[in-house]
């Protein structure tokens, strides 16, 4: 059984040779690009990979381009900036594969160093914060490389097309009641500059897009007061500190 997975690109030739090649039997690249101007596109498929012109910009319209795209049954969706180690994909993906969770993320584990940002961290840990306050998502970090069922995923009917997409991904999942789950996964520096948390504009950006996600949420789900125990066996993925 194969498995897609939507890498959002934006001029990231330098990252995309490593990023492919370290693809694991079984997943399928799809290489959402948004107008890269570097050459990504056919570094891209040199390396194999399915590419998806995507016209209308934005982190949000790339990723849902390529989750369109993908034919799998199983869809996982990760950074291409070589922040991300392919070859983790297997433990985000498995616990969805096996039925056990709906919605995955890799929660990031630092290595190296300035792979994250001060503020980028301590902003996503507010913002997690905030998600399990406000509708019982149980995750720490709102991390980009994930696993879903596609054919869920699209009925979430997610609308934000640029940096609120991730977010709106756990809102809309946990207003429907999906058992979210983290997993640890590796977080390296990435290859190239930053375009998003590594720039004032980008975090501007995201940070406008996320808050308008959150004035979105609904009511609070049922689960909210007293968040239901995610429903999946224990094992390494689910306990970590
Ligand atoms: N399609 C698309 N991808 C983007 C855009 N901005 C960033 N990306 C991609 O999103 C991923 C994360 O971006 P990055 O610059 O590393 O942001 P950071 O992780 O916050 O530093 C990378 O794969 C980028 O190529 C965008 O406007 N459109
Ligand atoms: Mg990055």
């Amino acid at each position: 059984m194969e498995i897609d997975v939507v890498l959002p690109c934006l001029n990231e030739a330098g990252a995309l040779p490593w990023v492919l090649s370290r693809m694991p039997s079984g997943y399928r690249a799809i290489v959402a690009d948004n107008g890269s101007t570097d050459g990504s596109a056919d570094v891209a498929a040199s390396f194999g990979a399915l590419v998806v012109p995507v016209p209308q910009r934005g982190f949000g319209a790339a990723c849902h381009a390529g989750l369109l795209a993908a034919t799998s049954d199983i869809v996982c969706v990760m950074d291409a900036d070589a922040s991300f180690d392919p070859g983790d994909l297997p433990a985000v993906s498995d616990p969805v594969a096996a039925g056990d969770v709906d919605l995955m993320l890799g929660r990031r584990s630092v290595r190296g160093k300035g792979a994250w940002p001060l503020h980028a961290r301590i902003g996503n840990r507010v913002l997690a914060a905030e998600l399990r306050r406000r509708i019982g998502v149980p995750v720490r970090d709102l991390g980009p490389m994930r696993a879903a069922r596609r054919e869920a995923l699209i009925a979430l009917a997610l609308e934000d097309r640029r940096f609120g997409y991730p977010l709106e991904m756990v809102v809309r999942a946990a207003e429907r009641g999906w058992r979210i789950a983290e997993t640890d996964v590796p977080y390296y520096p990435r290859t190239g500059k930053s375009k998003v948390t590594g720039t004032l504009g980008g975090t501007v950006r995201a940070v406008r897009d996320m808050r308008r996600v959150l004035a979105s949420i609904t009511a609070p789900a049922a689960s909210a007061a007293a968040p239901a125990p995610v429903a999946v066996p224990a094992s390494s993925w689910q306990a970590s500190s």
